[in-house]
């Protein structure tokens, strides 16, 4: 087996763990609130062999999932497997890499030709009692929720036609109901687009197809109670490029960026489209939501463009660190107009990774949370992920639903320690705030990790954690995680 590349995406934290864990009774420390029962699924790209390009990073690696369980007698387990994709085993039989560069098909082996590339390694979706690894590029892969084996790839018993489904869907708490779109739905480079009502029983009520402006990488959207928003940044593909063999995606600063909207259970020749500044890029929404007026607001993590370093400098842009800014930004539309420009307020701090407690999904809400950096650390950050540097402060953002909503409490890291992305748990009282879980990566040492989970009161994120559970293994950074309820598991 080959070495992996020399660069950060392979080094430190990043370095490839490549185990499968099953660890029982973990003790947890504090006090763990009683309404913290069930399981945090998380999904991290681990690549199980060395990838053929060096150019490799993040995005690229094999899916794992790992369970976080809470136990009814207060202990924690911990249990982590990869996603045994097509193209996990292909590579697993043939000990080493056969899969080219991220998302370009025609860099692959001849041995491949045909199987189905995804890596399943971005969001763990929990919907009608089905845990789905999902990412962008593909179908997701059904797993065991309690084994966390593979069950196969799906297609909603054959329903859906997309080739792909986002990482990125969107549930109404209120009716059960996940929304989702694809892209790239019929192939590499396409602008054909599938948007999809699931039911809460799980079954595909529709699937309609539209043609985006161009291709986009469209990571994230937004449901709002009476609309589906789909925005496009300048992050593009191109066929003869990937023909070529060259990378997926470049970033065009000099393009426009779109947010077509269309009424959520509408027909998508109604969508109308807003135009956005050029350039910009966004990788995750916190909500839409519809104010008094029947104004729509769109409230997304924006950046001056593309956050990863491994898109913009394959499209000739070479910026530092500090020249990459972004601030939570809002759009606002009149979605009973004929389309025009958007009105661009900025709303919050620079960051990513919102958050919102599931029942605000899509409604007037009054708080969300978000990791940012602490302006004022003391010593160097956690250097890990696929931006190279960790997010080391936890915010809560309070009058959310307002025109001027404010930062209401923040939980700095110190040094060399990072943020996983938070699951927000439901508080029994749903007048109360719940609770944020999440997982902390330390560097206490050379090449020496410390990882933790922590449960923190949403409705005092100052105050630190209530209760920790530190995981005796070596674990890699997440991209997305899930809550799953004790009394949904125990009804499956
Ligand atoms: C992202 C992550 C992906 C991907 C595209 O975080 C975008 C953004 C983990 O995979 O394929
Ligand atoms: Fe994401």
């Amino acid at each position: 087996m080959g070495a992996f590349p020399q660069s950060i995406y392979f080094q430190g934290l990043n370095e490839p763990v490549g185990q499968e864990f099953d660890l029982r009774g973990l003790r947890v420390e504090g006090d763990l609130p009683a309404e913290v029962r069930g399981s945090f699924y998380r999904a991290l790209p681990d690549p199980a062999f060395a990838p053929m390009f060096d150019s490799d990073h993040t995005l690229s690696g094999d899916g794992m999932v790992s369970r976080l369980s809470f136990n009814a007698d207060g202990t924690a387990d911990f249990a982590q497997k990869y996603v045994e994709t097509a193209r996990y085993l292909a590579e697993k039989a043939a000990g080493k890499a056969l899969f080219g560069k991220y998302r370009n098909p025609f860099t692959d082996d001849a041995s491949v030709a045909g199987v189905d590339r995804t890596v399943a390694n971005t969001t763990p979706v929990w919907h009608a009692g089905r845990l789905l690894m999902a990412k962008e590029d593909g179908r997701p892969y059904q797993v065991d929720p309690i084994t966390l084996e593979t069950i196969g790839s799906y297609d909603f018993g054959g329903a859906l036609k997309s080739e792909t489904m986002t990482a990125h869907v969107r549930i109404d708490a209120a009716t059960g109901e996940l929304f989702f779109y694809g892209y790239e739905a019929d192939g590499q480079a396409s602008t054909k687009v599938a948007y999809c009502v699931v039911a809460a029983d799980g079954t595909l009520k529709s699937e309609q197809w539209f043609d985006a402006p161009y291709c986009a990488m469209m990571h994230d959207f937004t449901i709002s109670e009476n609309y589906a928003l789909f925005p496009i940044y300048p992050t593009t593909a191109d066929l003869d490029r990937l023909k070529a063999g060259g990378e997926h995606w470049h970033h065009e600063p000099e393009l426009d960026s779109w947010l077509g909207v269309m009424p959520r259970y509408g027909d998508v020749s109604e969508i109308k489209w807003f135009k956005g500044p050029k350039g910009c890029h966004s990788y995750h929404m916190m909500n839409a939501w519809e104010d008094a007026d029947g104004m729509l607001h769109f409230d997304a993590c924006l950046n001056n463009t593309n956050a990863f370093a491994f898109v913009r400098e394959p499209s000739g842009i070479f910026m530092g660190p500090q020249d990459v800014v972004g601030a939570l930004t809002r759009w606002t539309v009149d979605p009973r107009s004929e389309g025009g420009e958007v009105t661009e307020t900025i709303i919050g701090p620079p960051g990513d990774f919102p958050v919102i407690p599931a029942r605000f999904q899509g409604k007037r809400y009054p708080f969300g949370f978000m990791l940012s950096m602490n302006p004022a650390l003391q010593g160097p950050p956690l250097f890990a992920g696929p931006v190279g540097v960790s997010f080391n402060m936890l915010l809560r953002l309070d009058g959310m639903d307002t025109p001027a909503p404010q930062v209401s409490g923040a939980l700095a890291l110190p040094p060399m320690a990072g943020y996983n992305e938070p699951v927000h748990v439901p508080a029994a009282d749903p007048a109360k705030d719940g609770w944020l879980v999440f997982i902390v990566d330390q560097q206490t040492g050379d090449n020496q990790f410390i990882h933790e989970a922590w449960v923190v009161d949403a409705g005092n994120i100052g105050a630190g954690a209530v209760a920790k559970v530190h995981i005796p293994a070596r674990l890699r950074p997440q991209v997305h995680g899930w809550w799953v309820a004790q009394a949904q598991l125990e009804a499956l």
